[in-house]
């Protein structure tokens, strides 16, 4: 009776933390309110099956009990059951994963007028690129970093000179419009998560993952990294600032690009210095 009882008392007090909990999502910041649709759904399904679980579980503890002269039957098989049990449970599961698949059908369907954003990470910083005017992000390579060229940019590739580069820095985007972003890492495993965005995806060393969204408000956001990449794994945190179109601009203004980075100087001495050679010979 006394177990019976208990399992009552887990079933009421679950539903009435959920409800009652103060702690909840943060409030959103981009177009991705289907992700909390499919959470909501996940948590109506996966809690109803623990009460009707756990509140049968407390009628047969009560109603079977132990009575002096009752056997038990037993009955090893039943087909019947099984197969009631087995339609309820595809049905349960369907429910859950089909919202979670037609999401993510979206969330990697970017929209052509989507511009591209890189995301790089390393132990233990964020560090970001924008195409520049051609609207072209460069080739890069993990072998090409080096201090002058920390996120390891292509410097033969004519469309790299003018990427924007943001090194170990706040990262801006403009509000309203759909981005891509590119997620590349240059170490080991991270995951760029901003929890108001909805969004997080792996970083895999080797390979560009992608997502993309539209940030719905201004505002200052963190970025966090949702893989554990290390020791400093729980202090590699970024900013992410959602300005108006004006502001962005006047950001974007002051950030340098990889040929102003290299040193254009450095470049121009060592083309004249080809151009010289070729006319020599
Ligand atoms: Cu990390």
């Amino acid at each position: 009776m006394a177990i019976a009882l208990v399992l009552v008392l887990v079933v009421v007090g679950s539903v009435l933390f959920h409800v009652l909990s103060p702690w909840w999502w943060t409030p959103i910041a981009s177009n991705w309110g289907y992700i909390d649709s499919t959470l909501v759904a996940t948590f109506w399904i996966t809690g109803a099956v623990f009460s009707a679980v756990v509140l049968f579980m407390a009628y047969c503890v009560y109603r079977f009990r132990h009575k002096e002269g009752q056997k038990a039957a037993y009955e090893p098989e039943s087909k019947k059951l099984e197969s009631w049990l087995t339609l309820v449970t595809a049905v349960g599961v369907a429910a859950m994963l089909a919202p979670g698949l037609y999401v993510w059908g979206q969330f990697v369907t970017v929209p052509k007028d989507a511009t591209e954003v890189e995301v790089v990470a390393q132990q233990w910083q964020w560090s970001f690129r924008l195409p520049g005017a051609d609207g072209k992000l460069g080739t890069s390579n993990a072998r090409l970093v080096n201090s002058d060229n920390p996120l390891g940019i292509n410097p033969d590739d004519p469309n790299g000179q003018d990427d924007v580069v943001v090194e170990a820095a706040d990262l801006h985007l403009p509000i309203d419009k759909p981005v891509k972003m590119l997620l590349r890492s240059i170490d080991v495993l991270h995951d760029f998560y901003v929890p108001e965005f909805r969004a997080k995806m792996d970083m895999v060393p080797g390979m560009v993952t992608y997502f993309w969204f539209t940030p719905t408000r201004t505002g200052t956001f963190e970025v966090l990294c949702a893989e554990l990449c290390g020791t400093g794994h729980g202090f590699m945190r970024g900013i992410v600032m959602v300005d108006t179109a004006q502001d962005y601009t006047s950001w974007l203004q002051q950030q340098s690009t990889f040929a102003q980075l290299t040193g254009p100087a450095k470049v121009g001495a060592l083309v004249d210095r080809a151009k010289a050679a070729a006319k020599i010979e």
